[in-house]
């Protein structure tokens, strides 16, 4: 299990797309760049992908199951993306933790201000309403938070703004995808 705490983000500054897989070269901070190597599995965005090589500060992942499941295929160069190493053997993990299974994309309905906090509104697919509730935890682009409120196939996550600077969360904006983990299975 990885933590749901994400340790810094990445810049995409490559994608090569052929027709059933696509290669994403993605610039890492040091601190994370440190602790990967090839054969690595880690949460890109809260997916588990495998690192295949290693240039520079460049890391390489091949996309291939992930495509019809996440949200790899609507990202471009520039982008940032969330970055989380697994947790070394023993540590404990706790409440929120994330495998690394993404369950599929949601909308970014609405984001509101709220002094240090950010409401975010996220629209989720039915296939996946139907099985969460106002107790579970969620994973979104690999942030592991507590469901605050639920209404319809909304729901609302109030993250505090301290997360902008290890996350990729001030780049949502209204209709971004996410990709979604969710917690009920324990
Ligand atoms: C589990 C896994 C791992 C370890 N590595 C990769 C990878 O390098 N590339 C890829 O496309 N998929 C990988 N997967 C499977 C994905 O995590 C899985 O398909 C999604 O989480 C399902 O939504």
């Amino acid at each position: 299990m990885f933590k749901g705490i994400v340790q810094g983000t990445g810049i995409i500054k490559k994608i090569s797309k052929n027709d059933e897989t696509q290669r994403h070269g993605i610039i890492f901070p040091k601190n994370v760049l440190d602790l990967v190597k090839k054969n690595t599995v880690m949460l890109l965005n809260g997916c588990s992908v495998t690192v295949v090589r290693i240039t520079g500060d460049v890391v390489y992942f091949d996309i291939d199951q992930a495509l019809n499941t996440t949200t790899f295929d609507s990202l471009d160069v520039g982008n940032h993306v969330n970055l989380e190493i697994h947790p070394k053997f023993g540590v404990t993990v706790g409440r929120g933790g994330l495998t690394g299974k993404i369950k599929g994309v949601a909308i970014v309905e609405d984001i509101i201000e709220a002094g240090n906090f950010l409401k975010v509104y996220i629209n989720i697919p039915k296939t996946l309403t139907e099985n969460i509730s106002e107790i579970d935890d969620i994973g979104i682009n690999g942030i592991s938070s507590y469901i605050e409120e639920i209404s319809g196939d909304i729901i609302c996550i109030n993250y505090n703004k301290d997360l902008f600077n290890t996350t990729n969360l001030n780049t949502l904006t209204k209709n971004s995808p996410v990709n979604v983990e969710i917690l009920n299975e324990w």
